[in-house]
């Protein structure tokens, strides 16, 4: 659309970091910026750098830095006489980091929220699943079709509630890496869940709540893992209690059986580190890994086709090789034998920023977290040369972007892809401890939380402009005005642009988006965009805040 009224100034809402670099952005017309402190003194006075046009946003900015201003307090930002209030703080994400592990604590599936731990959005138990149907997709001799399964816990996948093996894996994943590379403050985070132990990381109870529905989902028969437990159609916008079809299992793949291997093989390593509690689900989880791996030599092409009478998410990798490579990483550190290096070596492919479609990266996190395991240091060294390679485009990207962000392609979950390059840098940090990435890990940040084109804070809960009208259903259905907090929303793209058909949406990719609840391709809220964002805000919370 032509036309568009441009937001005068876009910055983080949530907060800047008293050390940290801190950027906002105006529209072309705006030559001063004044900042006022809590007294209505001037603390700075700004002329905004020159004005760069963004094809992606259809406009163009002028990046305002006051990193300069180095004290705590509340300010405000007077341009063209509206002001504009923001805080610095030595640490303004801690309680949003929080959030964001919540939310999914929010999403469990087969538990009541109480209030104690829940408040306002307490709510009932839905989908027990005790009672899961193995559909024609996933019959065989040994589980004939109606067969009856187990599969409780886990996390509803995003707005509806199914639960998808894919996606699962690299989400689990995710919080498993944001554990291992930010320990001491995940040790320390403890964000209220009622399974909460003493002296273990919420982070890691939280995520074993979703790690043990996904052990369920491999057929022990012969070690293959169906791709998704999910009902035929998605439910209506109803609460977890009253959404009651029956449940499916279906079809074996080949993608979500690697993942499967994967996440398991690399889980069993990381919960050794916790105790002898943990032992007998580490050993189960390595010999889970070992059969799902078997099953995918023997089953090395099953690729997902959505059945025809299912029509929820298909999450339908097409190309898998990344999927063999990241599950021979992860066997190969498990086990130390020498037929997974190898594999390993043969589907090796330059990484990309990771996405549920394509895992390359989470192989090369890993393999890159434990050197010490691999002897031909030519490979590492390739390793290491690709992935910098990976992380310097993103940083040089942002650097001379008009928006301060890496990202050039917004497709479905845009903000998750943001996210993800932020991990991306953090990552690079933890390899080189280069302050060029902590930086632009941080510029990620802001875009999530008001520097984006939009002018809304993505997280919900959170900002000024709050994002209120997320598709999901508990927070659709269940009463309260707010939506449930925490979550990320998918952000904005042009992939479907009829979601809601009455609503005035942008055709530039990075303002093509709606708070309305319709919006499912642009906000909806989903496990995997979270995960990224709590490994974001924990790494900056950790490593950038006093
Ligand atoms: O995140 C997924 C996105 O990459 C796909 O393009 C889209 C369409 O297949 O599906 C997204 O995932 C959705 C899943 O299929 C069902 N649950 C909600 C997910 C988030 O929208």
């Amino acid at each position: 659309k032509s036309g568009e009224v441009q937001i005068p100034v876009l910055y983080n809402q949530v907060g800047y970091i008293t050390d940290g670099t801190k950027l906002a952005l105006v529209s072309p017309d705006v030559d001063e910026v004044v900042i006022l402190n809590d007294k209505d003194e001037v603390a700075l006075r700004i002329v905004p750098d020159a004005a760069l046009f963004w094809e992606l946003s259809g406009d163009a900015v002028r990046k305002v830095n006051f990193s300069s201003l180095g004290k705590p307090g509340e300010y405000r930002m007077v341009v063209n006489s509206e002001e504009y209030p923001f805080s610095i703080a030595d640490k303004p994400y801690t309680e949003l980091s929080k959030a964001a592990l919540k939310a999914l604590y929010f999403n469990r599936s087969g538990m009541a929220i109480d209030s104690t731990h829940g408040g306002k959005w307490a709510r009932s138990a839905g989908h027990p699943d005790t009672v899961v149907y193995i559909h024609t997709s996933a019959a065989d001799e040994m589980r004939p079709e109606g067969t009856i399964l187990s599969s409780p816990l886990g996390w509803y996948d995003a707005g509806d509630y199914n639960k998808y093996v894919v996606n699962s894996g690299i989400t689990t994943y995710t919080m498993f890496r944001a554990l291992e590379d930010f320990s001491d403050y995940y040790t320390s985070l403890k964000i209220g869940i009622p399974d909460s132990r003493d002296g273990v990381p919420d982070l890691l109870t939280e995520t074993l709540y979703n790690f043990r529905w996904l052990i369920t989902m491999q057929d022990p028969n012969d070690g293959g893992v169906y791709h998704k437990l999910t009902t035929k159609k998605f439910e209506n916008m109803i609460m977890p209690k009253d959404a009651v079809r029956d449940r499916y299992v279906v079809a074996k793949t080949t993608s979500a059986t690697l993942d499967y291997a994967a996440l398991m093989a690399h889980a069993s390593k990381v919960l050794k580190s916790y105790g002898e509690d943990y032992d007998p689900l580490a050993a189960e989880a390595l010999e889970n890994a070992i059969k799902a791996w078997e099953w995918a030599v023997l089953n090395p092409d099953v690729l997902y086709e959505q059945p025809k009478d299912i029509e929820t998410g298909a999450y339908d990798d097409k190309h898998i090789n990344d999927e063999w490579f990241w599950a021979a990483s992860e066997l190969y550190l498990a086990t130390g034998e020498e037929q997974y290096l190898d594999s390993a070596k043969r589907f090796y492919n330059k990484p990309g920023v990771p996405g549920w479609i394509d895992v390359r990266a989470l192989g090369v996190y890993s393999l890159l977290d434990n050197r010490e395991l691999i002897s031909d240091t030519a490979w590492t060294n390739l390793l290491t040369q690709d992935f910098i390679f990976l992380a310097d485009s993103l940083v040089a990207l942002s650097q001379t972007a008009p928006y301060g962000v890496s990202i050039h392609v917004f497709e479905w979950g845009s903000n998750a892809q943001v996210a993800n390059e932020g991990m991306v840098k953090l990552f690079a940090h933890k390899l080189t401890n280069n302050p060029k990435y902590l930086d632009s890990a941080l510029s990620d940040l802001d875009y999530l939380l008001g520097r984006n084109a939009t002018g809304y804070c993505f997280v919900t809960g959170f900002g000024k402009n709050k994002v209120m009208n997320i598709h999901h259903r508990p927070s659709a259905a269940d009463g309260v005005q707010d939506p449930v907090p925490g979550f990320l929303v998918g952000g904005p793209n042009t992939v479907i642009l009829t979601d809601c058909p009455d609503a005035e949406r942008s055709l530039m990719p990075a303002k093509s988006f709606v708070d309305r609840e319709c919006s499912y391709s642009t906000n909806e809220i989903a496990i995997n965009w979270n995960a990224p964002l709590i490994y974001l805000l924990g790494g900056v919370d950790a490593q950038l805040c006093r």
